[in-house]
Order: structure tokens, then sequence, then C-alpha cells
């Protein structure tokens, strides 16, 4: 349909077509500080019609961008020139200093809808009135890397979510993890010392696999729940819109009477749980080092908005002392068995940044960001992020008006008697700067006992010391259920992920600490990384309490929680001239109709032209697209094209790949040659569809709904052979 459509138009466009975006949900929510101060985001430069003059910072009109001025044509450059040493001094002074962890991120704007009111636990306004929206900003990032580093690194994602409520601005400062790698705050620094790059030489950057981290992490007995999390796939996700969102940390939600119960915060999101394999993660990174932050992007700007529900889950003081550890623990989670997530709202991210920078870079999170109805629990690690946000926005923004920047202040008024300051834009009006005043109506805000915030009355009566709690003690039991929890593919990525990281280690004492964990966790898992890394079983690790055989959670699989359909997963067509018009129509109008996205790949970007003439442009030319950049692939060459790639290194990369990362193949007519060249088994799997005839399409973009043919993988790997695992 398609290509017949278009062909009067010129060339068929090489990728799935551009949907008009809905109208956001929220669309008449203010789009920027200045709108919610109410000047409607005016400037002094608003002509449509004609182009703008430059000017300097000082709006003075520029007659020249191009040249210095100078004392004739080859003359020295004089000092005088205000325009150029404003230009430089500027550029200068362009960089503030990156995030120390969670540097390299990327944020959209969207919408909080309440689906279920929690007024019964909550005074929050934002969690009270159904179908209320609430205007959101997230930032996904890498914990480790540096800004520049590469999206695919396998790392932990930050998760941050911050809603402008009426009762100001509240932030959800998470992971894609529901738990952490230390208890207590007084460690973070080590933590984060020992993963990023190596203090003398600087590298590696953004990966765990080096001695430190390892080094680290096996002298640290709490970290490897965690640490199993951290090997699992959840830390290579196939997009920010595949991952799970937590709060981590138990928060307690305050109703009207003053009663607390506790909360875990969850984000599920709606396109299911997705994740790539190892050695694709490590190709993606050269193919595409910003391949989430497009993905990202892409979605958005296709109107194909990605949304995840806010879950709870609520217990009381009884349930929490009856669980067999302790909620404070930020290295333990609450199985979702036990006390089943609530869905209370959606998330939709629906638009895309404007301006990196004053969006996403400036954004300023911080875990203390609660309004009434909410508060903390005694979790040690939480308090420790709370004194720690707030510093680092004041060394990362330079001032303590970063509330002032548009996408940190709130969009509800703001009022009290804080002043002055290096960039100071919000300044009260009048003569008291004080409180109490007796300025009557004119002395400014009054505090206000009925609707402002009241911490939560809790008991506090204790020693002061320096010591860990016993109901602490437990590090393995969760990371053992953790694994359990797994599906067999899932699981020998775990293991894989291991001896990969562990063969990256040094010093063999560290790697042997490292299995010694291993045995405290699963004895079949710590005998399979031992036989990976060539390395004699060590002792288990002294444990401070026996490990317990708690029940599988299927929620914790990311298989088990996959998506249902191909939609928002991308499709690569492999095309020559002289490839089927016929099936490519059928394809991509299957595709068009699963709400997929496809990109045509070919030899030259110039594109090529069908068996009826059509003209198709290419979206990648084949060693700038292979096929890691792809969900699926089909390969639909000619009979003659096909002579040509079955030659040429790209194209059978582009097949063994796909091959080896278990992908769904859509097989046309004439391209077994380039399997037979690039020695890839056609007749091995069912993950090999025959794609010859356009009646062939439904059933293979069907076939593609399941995430990947996984038997294939125990069948081609080296490692599978030897995996205990599962
Ligand atoms: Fe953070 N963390 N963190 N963290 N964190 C920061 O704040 C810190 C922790 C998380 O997109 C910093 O603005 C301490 C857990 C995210 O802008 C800093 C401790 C979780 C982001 C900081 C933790 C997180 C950060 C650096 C141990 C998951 C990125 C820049 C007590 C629940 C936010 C910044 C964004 C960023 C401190 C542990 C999540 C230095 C001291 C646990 C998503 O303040």
């Amino acid at each position: 349909m398609m290509a017949k459509s278009m062909k009067t138009a010129g060339k068929v466009k090489g990728e799935s077509p551009a949907k008009a975006p809905p109208l956001p949900a929220g669309a008449d929510l203010p789009t920027s500080y200045a709108e919610a101060q109410g000047n409607g985001g005016e400037t002094h430069q608003t002509t449509a019609d004609a182009a703008l003059t430059m000017t300097t910072q000082q709006g003075v009109p520029v007659a020249d961008d191009q040249n210095s001025l100078r004392a004739g044509p080859r003359g020295p450059t004089l000092l005088e020139d205000f325009i150029l040493r404003e230009k430089i001094f500027h550029f200068d002074h362009e960089r503030i200093p990156e995030r120390v962890v969670h540097a390299r991120g990327y944020g959209a704007h969207g919408v909080f809808e309440l689906t279920n009111s929690l007024a019964e636990y909550s005074r929050a306004d934002v969690l009270g009135t159904v179908g209320q929206q609430t205007e959101a900003f997230v930032r996904f990032s890498t914990v480790a890397g540096n800004k520049g580093s590469m999206d695919l690194a396998r790392d932990v994602r930050g998760f941050a979510v911050k809603l402008y409520t009426k009762q100001g601005n509240w932030d959800i400062v998470g992971n894609n993890i529901p738990v952490f790698f230390i208890q207590d705050a007084m460690k973070f620094p080590d933590l984060v010392h020992a993963v990023k790059q190596e203090p003398d030489r600087a590298f590696p950057q953004a990966q765990s696999a080096h001695d430190n981290f390892w080094d680290f992490a096996s002298l640290t007995p709490e970290a490897w729940h965690m640490v199993m999390w951290q090997m699992s796939d959840r830390t290579i996700p196939r997009s920010f819109r595949t991952i799970e969102g937590f709060g981590v940390h138990t928060f307690r939600l305050v109703n009207a009477e003053g009663k607390s119960t506790f909360v875990k915060f969850h984000w599920k999101p709606r396109q299911g749980l997705q994740s790539v394999m190892w050695n694709e993660a490590v190709k993606i990174n050269g193919a595409d080092p910003d391949f989430h932050r497009r993905d990202l992007w892409q979605a958005i700007e296709s109107g194909d908005f990605p949304q995840w529900d806010l879950g709870v889950q609520l217990f009381d003081q009884a349930t929490a002392d009856s669980l067999p550890f302790d909620h404070l623990d930020a290295t333990k989670l609450i199985p979702e068995e036990h006390i089943p997530v609530r869905i209370v709202g959606t998330l939709t991210l629906n638009r895309n940044v404007d301006n990196f920078f004053a969006n996403t870079e400036q954004v300023a999170f911080c875990t203390q960001n609660i309004v009434p109805g909410i508060d903390f629990s005694d979790d040690p690690l939480l308090h420790g992020r709370n004194f720690s946000y707030l510093d680092t926005q004041l060394k990362r923004l330079g001032s303590p008006n970063f509330t002032h920047l548009p996408i940190n202040a709130p969009r509800c008024p703001v009022a009290n008697f804080q002043q002055d300051g290096h960039m100071a834009m919000r300044n009260p009006k009048g003569r008291a700067n004080y409180e109490p005043n007796s300025w009557g109506p004119e002395g400014g805000p009054r505090e206000n006992p009925e609707i402002g915030f009241q911490s939560f009355p809790a008991d506090v009566q204790s020693t002061k010391q320096r010591i860990r709690s016993e109901t602490f003690a437990d590090h393995y039991s969760q990371a053992r259920q953790f694994f359990v929890s797994q599906q067999p593919v899932e699981q020998k990525h775990i293991g894989d992920a291991l001896v990969f990281e562990l063969s990256k280690v040094e010093r063999v004492d560290i790697r042997a600490r490292a299995v010694s964990h291993l045995r405290n966790i699963d004895e079949g898992l710590a005998a399979t990384v031992a036989d990976g890394l060539g390395l004699a079983l060590p002792d288990a690790a002294k444990a401070a309490k026996p490990t317990l055989d708690l029940p599988p959670s299927p929620a914790l699989s990311i298989l088990g929680n996959g998506p249902k359909s191909f939609k928002g997963r991308k499709m690569g067509i492999f095309l020559t001239d002289g490839s089927d018009a016929a099936l490519f129509t059928a394809l991509t109008g299957a595709l068009d109709a699963e709400g997929a996205v496809w990109e045509v790949v070919a030899p030259k970007i110039g594109g090529v032209t069908l068996d009826d003439g059509t003209a198709v442009a290419a979206k990648q030319k084949i060693d700038g697209g292979p096929s890691v950049l792809f969900d699926a692939v089909a390969v639909l060459p000619s009979a003659a094209g096909v002579q040509l790639l079955a030659r040429d290194a790209p194209s059978k990369d582009f097949v063994s790949d796909a091959f080896a990362h278990c992908k769904f193949i859509g097989v046309g007519a004439n391209a077994k040659p380039l399997f037979d060249e690039a020695r890839v088994p056609l007749e091995l799997d069912d993950g090999f569809v025959p794609l010859a005839k356009p009646k062939d399409a439904k059933a293979f973009v069907e076939a593609c709904r399941t995430l990947r043919y996984w038997p294939r993988e125990l069948k081609v790997d080296l490692d599978a052979a030897s995996s205990h695992a599962g």
C-alpha cells in the first residue's frame, strides 16, 4: 500500500512513516517557568516572519559575526573588540561540573495522571484526586560513566522523576534496580570510587569489569544481592522505555489524621521489560553510542509516547516486623508476591527537551524533595542521600538559587524570606525580609500549620553510636532468591556476565574472593563461574547468617514480564536492487499495523529500485546499520543482489550477528547464498522464518512478538555447554 501510494511523490521513504503525534496529555499545562509565572514566556524577539537580528548578551545588534576587529586586514586583533571578547568569555565558561555519579543521562517532559486515589493513606494532593494531571520531568542515566560515555555500558540505570505538584516539587530519585549495593551512606564514596575509572590510569570508562570494583565488592558482602542484579540483563536494557523504576527505600505515606503507612514506589513500563545480550551491547556501543537517548527521542518524536504505571506496596508496622529482613535495609526488596503492587497512576513522556542543557543538565533532583503527605523512613542510606543531593546541586549549579531555573522551579506559588545569592531571579519585594514581623498583610508570607508540611512524629529514643543493626546482617538470602527467580537463559546470562567481568580482573585472589560469595548464593552458579575462569572452587565466604531458601519471585524475571507485541520495536529490512516490491509492501504494512518501527538497510544510502520500479530510500547503509541496531531483521535481497552481499563482510556480519543474538530472521526467497557464505545454518531452528511471499509477512511479524528465539542460544554458545546454571 505505502510503496504504491508514495510512488508518485518520488522515492519511497526507507523507514516507518512519521505519525502525527496525538495531542500530548496535559498539553494545557505550563511548558515553561515563564509561562508558569504568567508572562506567557514572552521575549522581546517575537517576530515570526523576519529573521532575528543577532545581538550581544547586552542586546547590542551585531553587524559582523565572521570577523574580529583588527588593525588592517592582516594586522593584530584589537582588545577593543568587545563583541569577540564577550563571545569567547561566554564560550570559556560553557561547562558546569558533570554529576559525580549519573553524569550520562537523558530526559523528557511528561505528565502523571492519578488513576486510583490514595487519599485514605496520604494527604498529598498529587495522590488524592483521580484524573488529576501533574506535570513531570524524567531523567534516565547510567551511573559510572562520564558524560560522554556510551549508553550500553553494563550499569545500573537511574530513573529520576520530578513531579511538579500543587504542594511543591516531589522527586522520586530511583533506579531500575530495587535494591542498592550498600546499607550505609558512609560507604557511598568508596563504592563510587571503586567502580569509576581507576585513579592513576583513568580507565576503564563506564565499566565495572576491573580490579577495583571487584576488590571492593568482594570485601563487601552486603553488595551481593545487587551484584546479582547488576550481572543480570537488567543492566543492559533494550531501551529506557523498557526498564522498571524503583524508589528503593521505604518511605511513608501520612494521611489527614496523621496515620503513617510504609510505602515502596515502583514504575512499571507498559512497553514490557526488554534487554539486549552482552555481545550485542558491546557492538551497539560502537555502532551507536547514543542508542538509548536516540531511541527515547525518536519514540517521543513519532508520537509513540512511553508510559509507566506507578505502583505502590503499602504495609504497616506489624507487616514490617513480620518480614524476614529489615524494611529499612536498602539491600532488600519486598517480593511482589508477598505484598502486591497496587497501580495508582500513569506517567506518560510526551515532549522531548528543546534544550538539553537547560533541562536535562540543569535539572536538580533531591531526595529531600517531598510534599505534605509523604515522609521518610529511617533508612540510613536515604538519610545520607537527603544531605548529598542538595549539597551536590550547589557544586554543580553554582548557586543556592538553582530552584529559580525553569526546570527546577515549582509550578505552585513560592513565598519565603530567602534572598539574594548568585543569579537570584525570584526577588521578594517589600520592606520586611524577616519573620515574625508586625507589618501586617504587607509583611510577607506566614507559616500555615494546617496545610504546611508536618514531619511524622515517629518515636526516637536511643544511644548515640556507630553501629550496624543485627537485622541488616543477612546478605545472601535475597541474592539467592533473585537467582532462582530467573529463567534458565537469564541464569546463563548471569553466569556469563560474572565470568566476563572477573576475567577482566587481573588479581587471581580477587577473582577467587568474588566466587567465594557465590557459594553462599548458588553452588551451581559458583561452580559455573569458577569453571569459566579456570579457577579451583574457593571456600565459601564466611557468612554472618545462613542463606534462607526464599520462594522464587516470578516478578523478578525480565523474560517473564516481557512485551506481548512487536509494537515500538524496530525491524531492519535488508534490500538490494530488484528486491520483491509486493513482499516489501506486505511486510511494512504488517509492521505498521503492529505499531512497529522499520528501517531499510541497503548497500548504498541512496537506496534501491525494487522489481516493480519503485525507488526506496535507505535509512542505513549496510556498514552503518548493523543488525545489532534492530530487534529483528528481514533479509530480502534479489537473486542478483545476494551474490554481491555474499562477498561483503558487513553483510555477512549482519546475518551472523542476528543469528548469534537469537533474533528472529525473515529469510527472503533469494537470501540463502548470503547465509551460506556467513556459515549461518538456516535449517537450525524456527527462529528463521520463511519470507518468500507477501502472505508470509503477517506470520513473521507475529513470530517476532516473542523477544528473541532463546532456544537457539543454548545450542550456539560455547559457554552454554559447561553451564551448570539452570
Ligand atoms: Fe544517588 N546521587 N546517591 N542514588 N542518584 C546522585 O546527585 C547519593 C543512590 C540516583 O538524573 C547525585 O544530582 C548518595 C541510590 C539517581 O540528576 C549525588 C547515595 C539511588 C541520580 C548522589 C546515593 C540513587 C543520582 C549526583 C548513597 C537509587 C541521578 C548528582 C547514600 C534509589 C539524578 C546529583 C539525575 C545522583 C548521592 C545512592 C539514584 C552525588 C550519597 C540508592 C537516579 O548527590
